[in-house]
């Protein structure tokens, strides 16, 4: 997939970033970008020591994940703006905890789900929404980002693809689970979303579009991953 980034906006639509309103909404959103990339690249290391045949891999996954964060704390860095680490870290610990709980029991298929399809395609819907009402500085490294995801995606669907009869209930399980905690996070941010020039209700749609997308690459049904999908998006 490549990613166009010659998408500027009309100077009359652009949002504002020295705006006080613009500063403090990007500083949450950025926030929660820093600590789902550095969430990520731990996620990929316990992926690592759990799954040791891909271990050279997983590690190197998670070093991509680690330069996002970087990256991305850069973008703030340039307008000057410091993120919002605490309220990040509080909108992610439901979903962080789910994956640390299913690591403890050896829950390999859910711990993908959560990082490879749930995270990754919250990641690329999230980025791909931004890339037009990103500033000069950002936008170039969200469309780098955007590939590096969307290889991490194409990870957790060859593996669990590979094994989806012997792993579609762990899969559906997690899924009712770990979606409404994501969704949460989405929730949370939806009036800094719109600040910043995004459209959350897009973005819902996009990410449900390429979650169920997911599920049906892994073997479901399309009829199939729609009804997961509903039930676990009206849990
Ligand atoms: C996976 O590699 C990392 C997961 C990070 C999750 C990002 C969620 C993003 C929410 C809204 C993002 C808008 C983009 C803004 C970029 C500074
Ligand atoms: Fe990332
Ligand atoms: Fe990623």
């Amino acid at each position: 997939m490549t990613v166009s980034t010659d998408c500027q906006l009309n100077p009359d639509t652009r949002p504002d970033t020295d705006s006080e309103a613009y500063r403090q909404a990007y500083s949450r959103i950025n926030g929660v970008v820093v600590v789902g990339e550095t969430l990520a690249h731990h996620h990929f290391r316990r992926l690592a020591r759990a799954i040791p045949a891909d271990g050279a891999e997983l590690l190197r996954l998670g070093q991509m994940e680690g330069n996002h964060a970087r990256e991305f704390s850069e973008c703030a860095r340039n307008l000057g703006v410091r993120p919002d680490i605490r309220l990040a870290k509080q909108l992610f610990s439901p979903l962080h905890q789910l994956f640390r709980q299913s690591d403890e029991r050896g829950d390999i298929p859910a711990c993908l789900v959560i990082q490879c399809l749930i995270v990754e395609c919250f990641a690329v819907a999230a980025y791909r929404s931004y890339l037009p009402v990103a500033d000069a500085f950002a936008r170039p490294i969200t469309a780098a980002v955007i590939e590096d995801e969307s290889e991490h995606l194409d990870y957790g669907e060859v593996w669990l693809k590979q094994r989806f009869e012997a792993v579609k209930d762990s899969v559906s399980a997690i899924c009712l689970q770990a979606l409404p905690t994501t969704l949460a996070i989405l929730r949370a941010l939806v009036d800094d979303m719109r600040v910043v020039g995004m459209d959350p209700y897009d973005l819902v749609a996009s990410f449900g579009e390429g979650f169920q997308q997911s599920l049906e690459t892994i073997g479901y049904g399309s009829s199939e991953a729609a009804r997961l999908l509903r039930r676990a998006m009206a849990a």
